[in-house]
């Protein structure tokens, strides 16, 4: 799953303009390494973000969208926890919902995801985006990720959605310090017995740079370590990585595949 943000930093027309251009140069870019899925996002859920309006998140992503199903057959995933934004995504194309809030930020989350009847991504977050790197606290983070998502797969298939429609993800780096992120990644097993497919995001995220302090400041320069956490959760059963770097994720998996079927 190859990640393409619209979230301009400007608000300016020209920005805007201009980040757009570079959010279809991007999907474009992906989809020709090789991306088996686009997941597409107008609201930055990194530790401390400001949340943006409806409005603005539907004006960041739909053109997006509507460009790219125009062009493409490619599978659109809308990145967002609005529903009146999941709608209008999947309305122009999007094939499934990725929630970070696992359908729990408003009451109609969970009927609208039903009636769409689109693929869902439950993902695991302790807090919001604005608080979730204060404080993370768990007793054991394995067993307390792997019931929230048992409770929300069911929470989900209560409300109508088709259990073939469930994706589940640990939500690393959602409210969880490197240590807790480390012990997930090590501690797969639980969430992928659910029985769901499972989404991984580790790509250039903190925990690379706790690790090695020298990309501490720097997420772009996280692609080694990106890979790795990849590489691990594709060994442990995951099924979908969700990844900035294609082209060098899909060559590393493909040659840990080869390693494999020459054993
Ligand atoms: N991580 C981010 C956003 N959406 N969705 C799922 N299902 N799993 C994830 O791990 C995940 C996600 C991180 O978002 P952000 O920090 O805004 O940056 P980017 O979108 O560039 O990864």
């Amino acid at each position: 799953m190859g990640v393409v943000n619209v979230t301009p930093d400007s608000f300016s027309d020209g920005g805007k303009f201009l980040d757009s251009e570079a959010a279809v140069a991007q999907a474009r870019r992906l989809i020709a390494e090789g991306a088996d899925v686009l997941d597409i996002g107008g609201e930055s859920t990194r530790p401390g973000a400001e949340s943006v309006s409806e409005a603005e998140e539907l004006a960041r992503v739909l053109p997006l969208i509507e460009t790219l199903t125009a062009e493409s057959a490619l599978p659109i995933s809308i990145d967002t926890m609005k529903p009146a934004v999941a709608r209008a995504a999947v309305q122009a194309g999007a094939a499934i919902w990725n929630d970070v809030t696992a359908l729990g930020y408003a009451p109609e989350s969970l009927p609208t995801a039903a009636a769409l009847g689109c693929t869902v991504i439950l993902m695991h977050m302790q807090g919001t985006p604005r608080t979730m790197a204060r404080d993370p606290r768990y007793a054991d983070v394995v067993a307390e990720v792997a019931a929230f998502l048992d409770g929300r797969a069911r929470a989900a298939m209560a409300a109508g959605v088709s259990p073939a429609r469930i994706w589940l993800d640990p939500g690393i780096g959602f409210g969880k310090t490197a240590e807790h992120n480390l012990t997930l990644l090590a501690h797969l097993g639980p969430i992928v017995a659910l029985g769901f497919p499972v989404v991984l995001g580790v790509s250039r995220k903190r925990f690379i740079g706790a690790v090695d302090p020298s990309t501490a400041a720097r997420a772009d320069d996280r692609l080694g370590g990106s890979v790795a956490a990849a590489l691990a959760g594709a060994r442990a059963g995951v099924a979908v990585v969700r990844v900035h770097d294609v082209r060098e994720t899909r060559q590393a998996l493909a040659v840990q595949a080869a390693i494999e079927a020459a054993g």
